[in-house]
Parts: structure tokens; C-alpha cells; sequence
């Protein structure tokens, strides 16, 4: 495989991408990884259907998976970083078996480890996870690189589609000024409970 450039890579403005994802969002429920994806979607505003997480990467593609089988009737996405995508592979795998029609994944591909200093990950190399997912079963895939993209990507996010969908969007590598939401889990977790007419646990 080719060593990547040094420079940041280029690609789409993350928070406006994010915004533009969330900005119809109706009933749409969000999972975003710890790190950049996180700040991305509280700088797009705070919301009760948010669910923020922080600390261990790899849980988040398992964690939209089971609020979709959960919860059928509501559209739900993951944002996910390609570092966290990377750490949570086998989750394509359960994805493409259980086949929840309500759920998108989008990762966030600026082609590094940002959070911990822009370290190259491995799609900076060319490890396709939109092919990964297609080799796995998921049926709808893509990789989005420009605005008309972004547009088809925000409308399918929030209707059911035959099966689930994950989407790569090539972002750029700049790194932009966190955003840091509320972190205590317990509470997110309430709040989440309670947009959906879920009593305490
Ligand atoms: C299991 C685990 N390993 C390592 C870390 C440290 N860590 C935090 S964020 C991060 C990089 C995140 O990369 P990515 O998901 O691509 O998000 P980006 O910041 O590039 O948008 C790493 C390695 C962690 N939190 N959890
Ligand atoms: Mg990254």
C-alpha cells in the first residue's frame, strides 16, 4: 500500500457536514464516538436524541445497532471517526446479519487518529471500510466526497431504507475547537429514555 502525504488530507468541512446531517433531523436519534465526531455534533447543537460517548473507541457502530433493533420505528445514526470504525470492524459484520432498516452509520474519514495527535490511521494507507462493509453483507454503501453527496446521504438518514446503510465521507484533516457537551453518562442515558417515552430504569 502507498505511505500517505504528510500534509492534513483534504476533504469536507466536518462541522458543516455534521450540521447539514442533522439539520432535518425530526425524530432521528444520534450516537457519535468520543472524540471530534462528538464535539462535531454538540457544536451542531445540543439535543435529548444525542448520545454522546467518551472514553473506550470501537463500541459505537454496536451501540447505534442495538438501539435500532430496539427501537425499529426511529431512524438512528452513528457518526463515527475511522479511527473508532476501525477498532469496532466485526460490528459490519453483525450489521449486515441483523440488517436493522432504521440504522445509518457515517463515518467521519479524515485518515487519522486525530484526537491523539493526527496520527496516520490506517485509511490514510487505503483500507476502504465502505468495501469492508459491502464485503460483509451491508448492501447499501458509499463514500461521499462532495455537497450533492452530503444532500442524498441527509435525506436517506432519516427514512428506512431495504437494509442499513454505511457511508464514508471524506473529510479534511484540520483539527477544530472542541465542543465538549455533557459527559455524565448516566444522565445522557436518562434524557435518551425519556425523549422516547421510556421510564427510568
Ligand atoms: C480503546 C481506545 N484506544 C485508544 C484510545 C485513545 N484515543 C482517543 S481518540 C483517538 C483517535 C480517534 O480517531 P478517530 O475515531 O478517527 O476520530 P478523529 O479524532 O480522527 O475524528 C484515540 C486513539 C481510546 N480512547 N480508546
Ligand atoms: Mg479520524
Amino acid at each position: 500500500m502507498t505511505p500517505p502525504p504528510d500534509a492534513a488530507p483534504p476533504g469536507l468541512d466536518r462541522r458543516a457536514v455534521v450540521a447539514r446531517l442533522v439539520r432535518d433531523r425530526g425524530a432521528l436519534l444520534v450516537v457519535s464516538s468520543l472524540g471530534a465526531a462528538t464535539y462535531d455534533l454538540a457544536a451542531a447543537g445540543d439535543h435529548p436524541r444525542n448520545f454522546y460517548l467518551w472514553g473506550g473507541m470501537g463500541g459505537a457502530m454496536a451501540m447505534g445497532l442495538g438501539l435500532a433493533l430496539a427501537q425499529p420505528s426511529v431512524p438512528v445514526l452513528v457518526l463515527a471517526g475511522d479511527g473508532e470504525a476501525l477498532m469496532g470492524l466485526g460490528s459490519f459484520a453483525t450489521i449486515a446479519v441483523q440488517r436493522p432498516a432504521n440504522l445509518s452509520v457515517v463515518i467521519l474519514d479524515n485518515r487519522l487518529y486525530g484526537e491523539t495527535g493526527s496520527q496516520h490511521s490506517h485509511t490514510a494507507w487505503g483500507v476502504d471500510l465502505a468495501a469492508i462493509a459491502a464485503g460483509c453483507g451491508v448492501s447499501e454503501t458509499a463514500t461521499v466526497d462532495d455537497d450533492a453527496g452530503l444532500d442524498r446521504l441527509a435525506a436517506r438518514i432519516v427514512r428506512s431504507g431495504n437494509g442499513p446503510c454505511v457511508t464514508v465521507v471524506r473529510i479534511g484533516g484540520e483539527e477544530m475547537p472542541r465542543c465538549l457537551p455533557v459527559r455524565d453518562g448516566a444522565w445522557l442515558k436518562a434524557r435518551l429514555r425519556a425523549s422516547l417515552d421510556l421510564g427510568p430504569l
